[in-house]
């Protein structure tokens, strides 16, 4: 008797139908890595997703996110995805650049002239296109969280105007445009790794680094700097990632249901970043940090002017384009 039960359990499993049936019963748990804290908005956003998606499948698929780069530095996490080792993630946008190169233009001075402005851009043909290109090295963009506007922290002088940047030894996440930009500049720049940051700002290797606010107040970057400028010098998006390999494996039903939970949790990310964006300014300054709101930005706007010429010949197009978005 039981060798017949067991006979027939495997002929359903066999059949497609009966392979779909185990998977309709098996719970998946997607793997999510970023490199901030489990307080940052990618964190919060990659948390709305796995609910929706858990409340939408009665619980079969959920997303267990690993912070504080515990799958790797975000270039590590787009890599994992190409290869299937990574389900999701949450990463800057600058990284990409590695492998898609139109990325760059996303971290060019004051492209973005505000948050409309950026969501527009992000949400619109060239945002989109540049995730298709992303698909060819088999990571899916399902779209772009908001990492945010840029400040500089830094532990030498209040910097109020571009000459003040001058011989800081800054550290800026691995894309061209961040590089050329404080070179510009007259600073430093050192591209590295978030996760390597605060131990270089601790030991004093870089004397600065700049992010938008979530992430100098969650990272407790206000801890070993003394200053913050708000220069809001870069507007940075993010994107929220998934493995071709992972996303294939689904159902086209399922698929549809994790690309839906995916453009509620995009909504959900920007409002938690604003707002946290919003609250942050006033506890860096009870944290202590000097914060210079009296920020020359109208002279940073010129003096990162000449970045320009350095990419027009092979993003003048794309350049142009997200100018055009208003
Ligand atoms: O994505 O590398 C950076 O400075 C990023 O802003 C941070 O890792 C969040």
């Amino acid at each position: 008797m039981k060798g017949k039960f067991l006979l027939a359990l495997a002929l359903i499993l066999l059949l497609p139908a009966g392979l779909a049936w185990a998977q309709g019963g098996k719970k998946i748990v997607l793997k999510a890595g970023h490199v901030v804290d489990d307080n940052h908005p990618y964190h919060h956003g990659l948390q709305k997703m796995s609910d929706i998606l858990s409340q939408k499948t009665d619980g079969r698929i959920s997303i267990q996110i690993y912070h504080s780069s515990q799958l790797g530095n975000e270039r590590d996490l787009i890599e994992g995805m190409g290869m299937g080792t990574v389900d999701m993630a949450g990463t800057s946008s600058a990284p990409a650049s590695g492998f898609v190169p139109g990325f760059t233009v996303f971290d060019l001075p004051y492209i973005f002239t505000s948050r409309e402005h950026a969501y527009k851009v992000m949400d619109g043909d060239v945002g989109r296109e540049l995730l298709d290109q992303l698909a060819e090295k088999d990571v899916i963009g399902l779209g772009y969280f908001e990492n945010g506007f840029r400040e500089i922290t830094n532990s030498v002088r209040p910097i109020v105007k571009p000459e003040d940047l001058r011989n800081i030894k800054i550290r800026v996440m691995e894309s061209p445009a961040p590089i050329a930009t404080f070179r510009a500049l007259g600073a430093n720049p050192t591209p590295m790794a978030w996760g390597e940051v605060f131990t270089a700002m601790q030991q004093k290797t870089i004397d600065a680094q700049e992010n938008p606010l979530p992430v100098i107040f969650g990272q407790r970057v206000y801890e070993v700097q003394k200053y913050l400028s708000m220069t809001d010098h870069f507007y940075a998006p993010a994107l929220l990632l998934i493995s071709r390999h992972t996303l294939e494996s689904f159902s086209e039903a399922d698929q549809k249901v994790i690309r839906e939970a995916a453009a509620e949790a995009v909504t959900y990310e920007r409002l938690v970043s604003k707002q946290q964006a919003d609250d942050y300014l006033q506890q860096l300054k009870e944290k202590g940090l000097e914060v210079n709101e009296n920020v020359d930005k109208a002279a940073f706007i010129e003096a990162t002017k000449p970045v320009y010429a350095e990419f027009e010949k092979e993003f003048g197009q794309l350049i142009k384009r997200i100018r055009e978005t208003q």
